[in-house]
């Protein structure tokens, strides 16, 4: 048996004899790691009826070990999240919250449901927690109605002199109708890292509301507390969105909320790219946002490393008009994800999970400094989160498009991103987004940093842009020397086997 050091705990597995790993012998059933045990048998079962299926999902797992994964929002949940999600909870209807469902049976969802409510609460600190919301999306959505309810509809019912909006009459009901659909939002803008969900238009937000936006310094690349401050009291939104998902620095929830207040909007904060920051509480006091906003979101899978879905956390005062989520714009609640969730949420309160957050931001500096020692323009100069930005344009003559698919020719897994006043727009970019998340999970640390950041390098600076069929210049073609990419992926692979994904699992 091994002793493997991992991201969960420290796991015992299976030492593979030689012969076995030169041959892909299987192992003995009484050697296999109970992890290895539970997947081997659910893919049998899922093989004998559609086998494409269990193949995928062995190749997907195959895949993820040879990544060096830097998507900044992507992470690795742990065996026990898992398979928490894979079971007959799946099967069951749970409209409404814990205690008041519009279904009956539900006694084994109001368990995991409270649970992973109470880890949440704990966690964060936070007076109120549901659970319900399937994604980011859909938690800011709930987010968004329960302040309508509580700041537009709540003040017609009690002009009218009604309880609730079925007593409404129906011109009452049209104007009612009609001042939702005029409400303003001030959101961070996009190219400055902020979300499509904080009112742009291809998202629902931006048709929802009038929106207008904040940014960052030019000559600094920082948030620019004074400029928000201005537009607020010119635009006098009723809800404020903080957060980001490519912004690589901290965001002082304590000034938001003043400015907020003297407009009288709400704050409303998403956390989804740095939940597991401040579940590890390496953001405290003004960067922490559960003090400051009225209203936070977040998703579960990001730092926080838990299932896909998301979550909200409110005040005493929104938490009605929250659970309300399900059924005014969610469909029905996934027990399976609450019960994933309330098992990540557990491990998150665990001591090394701080650790773990201490270490993402450890990381996502480390790799900075070697990028910028190597001679590549970041956005903002560095990071203090779990993520930095690079300007591949002005560093290395490339778009974002064209960077992250040399990169990917060579192993590495990022994403292209718009920098402030990005010349190439949203589509081509002139950035990649890299975080450190994911590889903290498998236990990579500073040193390896370093190495990535060199990796990086030397794909990017030989990568060239390429051209059209006919020639032309192109934003999305690029050149990349076959022989580079495959010592660049040598070199990846090399790295990452010093730091086995899912030690425990042997899927034969
Ligand atoms: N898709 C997430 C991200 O990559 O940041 C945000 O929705």
């Amino acid at each position: 048996m091994n002793e493997v050091p991992c991201a969960w705990a420290t796991v015992t597995v299976p030492t593979r004899p030689p012969e076995a790993r030169m041959t892909q012998q299987p192992l003995s059933s009484e050697s296999l790691s109970r992890e290895s045990t539970a997947y081997r048998a659910a893919l049998d079962v899922v093989r004998a009826v559609e086998p494409r299926v269990a193949e995928a999902i062995g190749q997907e797992l195959h895949d993820q070990r040879e990544m060096l994964k830097l998507i900044a929002s992507e992470n690795y949940a742990s065996p026990a999240t898992l398979l928490a999600m894979g079971n007959w909870f799946s099967d069951k209807y749970a409209e409404g919250t814990v205690g008041r469902r519009f279904y009956a049976g539900c006694r084994n969802v109001d368990t995991v449901e409270s649970l992973a409510a109470d880890h949440a609460k704990e966690l964060f600190g936070a007076r109120h927690a549901y659970v319900q919301p399937h994604s980011g999306i859909d938690a800011n959505l709930v987010a968004f109605w329960a302040i309508l309810a509580q700041r537009v509809e709540a003040p017609t019912l009690e002009r009218v002199g009604v309880r609730q909006i079925n007593d409404l009459s129906e011109s009452d009901w049209a104007e009612l109708r009609a001042a939702f659909g005029n409400q303003r939002m001030l959101g961070m803008s996009l190219d400055a890292g902020g979300h499509l969900t904080h009112g742009f238009r291809p998202n629902i937000s931006g048709k929802m509301f009038e929106q207008r936006s904040y940014g960052t310094d030019p000559a600094t690349g920082l948030l620019d507390y004074e400029a928000l401050r201005a537009t607020a009291r010119e635009f006098r939104p009723l809800i404020i969105v903080a957060g980001y998902s490519a912004y690589p620095r901290l965001v002082n929830f304590r000034v938001m909320r003043e400015i907020a207040d003297e407009v009288d909007a709400t704050l409303m904060v998403d956390m989804a790219h740095f939940a597991g920051l401040v579940a590890g509480k390496v953001l405290t006091g003004d960067f922490d946002p559960v003090p400051h906003a009225q209203i936070v979101t977040t998703t579960t899978h990001k730092s926080l490393r838990g299932p896909r879905g998301g979550m909200v956390l409110c005040d005493d005062s929104l938490r009605d008009q929250v659970d309300r989520g399900c059924p005014m714009v969610l469909g029905g609640p996934l027990p399976h994800v609450m019960a994933a969730k309330a098992v990540a949420l557990a491990e998150a309160r665990r001591p090394e999970f701080r650790d773990y957050a201490q270490r993402i931001v450890d990381n996502a500096r480390a790799l900075a400094e070697g990028l910028m020692r190597r001679g590549a323009t970041l956005v903002t100069g560095g990071t203090d989160n779990h993520l930095t930005l690079i300007d591949v344009a002005s560093s290395y003559g490339l778009t974002g498009r064209q960077a992250e698919a040399a990169l990917l020719d060579s192993g590495i897994v990022t994403n292209r991103n718009a920098i402030p006043s990005d010349p190439n727009g949203a589509w081509y970019t002139s950035g990649i987004r890299i975080g450190t998340p994911a590889l903290t999970t498998r236990g990579l640390g500073a040193a390896e940093m370093d190495e990535i950041a060199a990796l990086i390098d030397r794909v990017l600076t030989a990568a060239e842009p390429g051209t059209t069929a006919k020639g032309a210049p192109s934003k999305a073609q690029h050149v990349l020397e076959p022989k580079v990419a495959e010592e660049i992926s040598r070199r990846a692979a090399d790295l990452l086997a010093g730091f086995p994904l899912y030690p425990s699992i042997d899927l034969g």
